[in-house]
């Protein structure tokens, strides 16, 4: 066995690991109660997230590169995500908890003995460690959603972590990003999923971008300006949403005597007018953006603000570099259960001054989700391809609740522009 399929060896086992320490955390800390049961008709129960995790696994490690027999074929119908809808999953005659955690580490055990045993070596490697990475990343994604249903579930407070750290200074305007080509998208990046895929030059006009996603204190003066009721601010889907919907304010919200409060993870408090607005559609994003006089960026302004380095003239994988994200790059991974203050992470800046591209909260681009050219399809058709078109908008650079492993400056979430369970900002960009 060689050295570097041993180093792979270790770090697939490490991820798979902390993947699994993040999952227990959320599923342990509340009762089997609370795990049943449906918190939001958006979500699924955490119940289902665990077992649909511990299904994936064993579909593509277990039964496809292991070639092991099934752990229980009878219950891959109830965890496939798209033959029941998240508001239908309740029903189901789903494994209860003790049942679902038990398979999710039988299933953990028999992977761990495919990775000692299966041939990484040789010419299939890169497929096959890709098919580890994606386990991790499916993993830490379901860890990323369950943190959400964890926001949406009331009673008492289970989750608690320190607070992000203070900024170092005031990031506030925007930066000139100038025309020309930059290299979009990858096809070296190791975990990069299909929709990444592959790199190709794009030619942008300059544009404006700011340096920090839009605040709370930011978005309160939209509202207090009359923001929500003026249709000049929105598209026409957009205001039928708003009046459907009845939205006043972000998700989570709440309106109080003196002002607005926050509910977060089951505690309320003050609004924080210096942390990034999180909890709002894209419809929201866009109205504001009106309002602001400005406009989203594209996807592919995004990512050349988040990747493009003026002196080389290449795409690093981070706005920071091409090291892999440190506590002092950015606020990933739910260590804290907030977005951090802008400025926090100036050492996660990109060359041309832009703060907090990754972690913090998702920023909702202008962009549908279409694929790149040269798009093929890896390793199903269901992780990417059937989402492309009109009805998704893409989401770029993670928030405080994604993992390390599952995002990077090509990372791409999509959802549709009425969501705001997600952990979702956004900030602003206009022509030069
Ligand atoms: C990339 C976050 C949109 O949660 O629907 C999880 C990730 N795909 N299981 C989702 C995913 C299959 C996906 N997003
Ligand atoms: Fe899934």
């Amino acid at each position: 066995m060689t050295h570097e399929t041993e180093r792979l060896r270790e770090l697939v086992a490490t991820e798979l690991g902390r993947a699994r320490d993040r999952t227990t955390l959320l599923t342990e800390t509340v009762d089997d109660g609370d795990l049943s049961r449906q918190h939001s008709p958006l979500m699924s129960p955490l119940v289902w997230d665990l077992a649909h995790v511990g299904n994936q696994e064993e579909l593509w490690l277990v039964r496809d590169v292991g070639g092991r027999e099934p752990v229980r074929r009878d219950i891959d119908e109830l965890y496939d995500a798209f033959k029941h809808a998240r508001r239908d999953r309740v029903q189901l005659p789903l494994l209860d908890p003790r049942e679902a955690r038990r398979y999710v580490a039988t299933v953990r055990d028999k992977v761990l003995d495919v990775l000692d045993h299966a041939p990484l070596e040789g010419t299939r490697l890169v497929e096959r460690a890709f098919a580890f990475g994606m386990i991790v990343q499916h993993e830490q994604q379901h860890d990323e959603t369950m943190l959400a249903t964890h926001q949406l579930r009331t009673g008492t407070p289970v989750l608690s972590a320190p607070p992000p750290p203070a900024p170092a200074g005031r990031v506030t305007g925007e930066v000139l990003v100038p025309a020309g080509a930059f290299t979009m998208g990858t096809s070296t990046e190791p975990w990069a999923l299909d929709n990444e895929r592959p790199a190709h030059q794009v030619v942008l006009p300059a544009f404006h971008i700011d340096r920090a996603p839009v605040t709370n204190g930011e978005y309160l003066a939209f509202i207090d300006a009359g923001g929500y009721d003026d249709p000049r601010w929105w598209t026409t889907a957009g205001w039928d949403h708003r009046q459907a919907a009845g939205l006043v304010a972000p998700q989570h919200w709440v309106r109080d005597d003196a002002g607005w409060l926050v509910r977060r993870f089951g505690r309320v408090g003050p609004i924080n007018p210096d942390e990034p607005v999180v909890h709002v559609c894209w419809f929201e994003a866009a109205a504001y953006a009106a309002w602001a006089g400005k406009r989203l960026p594209t996807e592919a302004e995004w990512e050349k603000a988040a990747r493009w380095d003026p002196a080389t003239g290449r795409s690093r994988r981070y706005p920071w570099g091409d090291e892999s994200p440190g506590p002092e790059h950015a606020n990933l991974g739910q260590s804290h259960l907030r977005p951090a203050e802008t400025g926090a992470y100036p050492l996660g800046a990109s060359p041309l001054g832009v703060h907090q591209l990754i972690g913090d909260v998702w920023e909702w681009t202008s962009s549908d989700f279409h694929p790149y050219p040269g798009f093929a399809p890896f390793p199903y058709r269901e992780y990417s391809e059937v989402f492309f078109g009109p009805d998704y908008k893409v989401l770029r650079g993670g928030s405080f609740g994604t993992d390390r492993s599952a995002v990077r400056g090509t990372f791409r979430n999509w959802d549709y522009p009425i969501r705001r369970q997600i952990f979702s900002g956004f900030r602003l960009a206009r022509d030069a």
